[in-house]
């Protein structure tokens, strides 16, 4: 067959395929741009390697594209996600320049390090921004305060250094927020307590927090408050309360707080409450034979141990090292 007739004969076919494309091309050209800046940024690792030019991008790894928001045809890169790799050096500023990003979650890569990019505050759509179990450092910067749409903030396990900003109180929908393991100092924001209607998890455990709970948690009904593991003083009773009816699970262990134990208020729905290692005194109140899980060893508590509930099937050593604590399962009283 010549040549000239096999294009003949083909040409019909040629033309049809680029009426009617037989795979439709969804990736937005400008979010390949920005992908393929993100790609070299990071040296082209092999994480990486399905990302091809010649690949429509929204069948690479580790994107996501959708329609949800965009108002053309070609489909936007809604969801990055990065996890478990050793991809080196910083995030990639250009990550900020994929505007329609909904999720970005960057996970468990221990060697990406430095500090969070200023560009992501181009991230408008974004709702759920995870960076946890990286290296970075620096400060939570307060200009993440301006992702109106961000409902969860996870930055856990990472070497962030200074306060938390005032700004995180701005972000109308923020319910969820877990900067647990880094090194955060000074006190906990006081406005915070301007999301309590969001249903909130506040899980800040792992750090240097000083100072006193602020007394506007008096008003939050949390359904998750983990303040463990810092340096915090002074009366915690406030995020009790008979009227949460949400607070379902609150960590208070390893602080220092001081208060008396008997004046608290608990609401029925507490299910899970852990107290170790405080300064707390006074008696354990029958309120607290509800609790599903209990710990309260490590402090100055006194009195007997209120009989009910599930407070006599909790280990020993959920109440050991008290000041004078008594009955079962301690000793009986005298
Ligand atoms: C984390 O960053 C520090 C410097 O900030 C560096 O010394 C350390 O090696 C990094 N860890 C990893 C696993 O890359
Ligand atoms: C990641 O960090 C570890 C510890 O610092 C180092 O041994 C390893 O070579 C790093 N990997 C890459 C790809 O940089
Ligand atoms: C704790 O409060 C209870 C009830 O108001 C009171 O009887 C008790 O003396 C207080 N304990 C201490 C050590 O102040
Ligand atoms: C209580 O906990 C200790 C330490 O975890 C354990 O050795 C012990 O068996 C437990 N006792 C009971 C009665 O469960
Ligand atoms: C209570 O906390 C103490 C101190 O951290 C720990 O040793 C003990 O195992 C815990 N007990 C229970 C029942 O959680
Ligand atoms: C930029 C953007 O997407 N903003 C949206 C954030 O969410 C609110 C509703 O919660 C929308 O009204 C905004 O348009």
């Amino acid at each position: 067959m010549s040549p000239t007739r096999l294009l003949l004969l083909l040409l019909p076919l040629l033309t049809l395929s680029l009426l009617q494309p037989a795979s439709a091309v969804l990736c937005h050209p400008e979010d390949k741009e920005v992908l393929l800046r993100i790609k070299s940024a990071l040296k082209n690792p092999s994480l990486l390697a399905s990302w091809k030019p010649d690949v429509d991008c929204c069948d690479w790894d580790c994107v996501v594209c959708d329609c949800l928001v965009c108002d053309s045809k070609s489909h936007r890169v809604i969801a990055l996600y990065f996890m478990q790799d050793d991809l080196p050096g910083q995030i990639p500023s250009a990550i900020g320049d994929l505007t329609y990003l909904q999720n970005l979650a960057l996970l468990e890569l221990p060697n990406l390090s430095g500090p969070i990019p200023k560009s992501f505050t181009k991230l408008k759509y974004l709702q759920y921004l995870t960076l946890g179990s990286l290296n970075l450092t620096g400060p939570i910067p307060s200009f993440l305060g301006q992702l109106k749409n961000l409902t969860d903030l996870v930055l856990f396990f990472n070497k962030l250094t200074g306060s938390i900003p005032d700004s995180l109180s701005t972000i109308p929908g923020l319910s969820a927020i877990f900067l647990d393991h880094n090194q955060l100092t000074g006190k906990i924001p006081a406005s915070l307590a301007n999301l309590k209607d969001n249903g909130l998890n506040l899980v800040l455990s792992h750090n240097h927090l000083s100072g006193e709970i602020p007394a506007t948690f008096a008003g939050v009904d949390f359904v998750r408050l983990d303040l463990s593991r810092n340096k915090l003083q002074g009366d915690a009773s406030l995020v009790f309360g008979r009227s949460k009816k949400s607070t379902y699970d609150i960590d208070i262990s390893w602080n220092e707080f001081e208060f008396n134990l008997s004046k608290a208020e608990f609401s029925k729905n507490l299910a899970y409450l852990d107290m170790n290692h405080n300064k707390i005194y006074g008696s354990i109140p029958k309120a607290l034979k509800s609790v599903r899980s209990l710990n309260v060893s490590y402090n100055r508590l006194c009195g007997e141990i209120p009989v009910g509930g599930r407070l006599q099937s909790f280990n020993y050593t959920a109440y050991f090292h008290n000041r004078c604590l008594c009955g079962a399962p301690l000793a009986s009283c005298k």
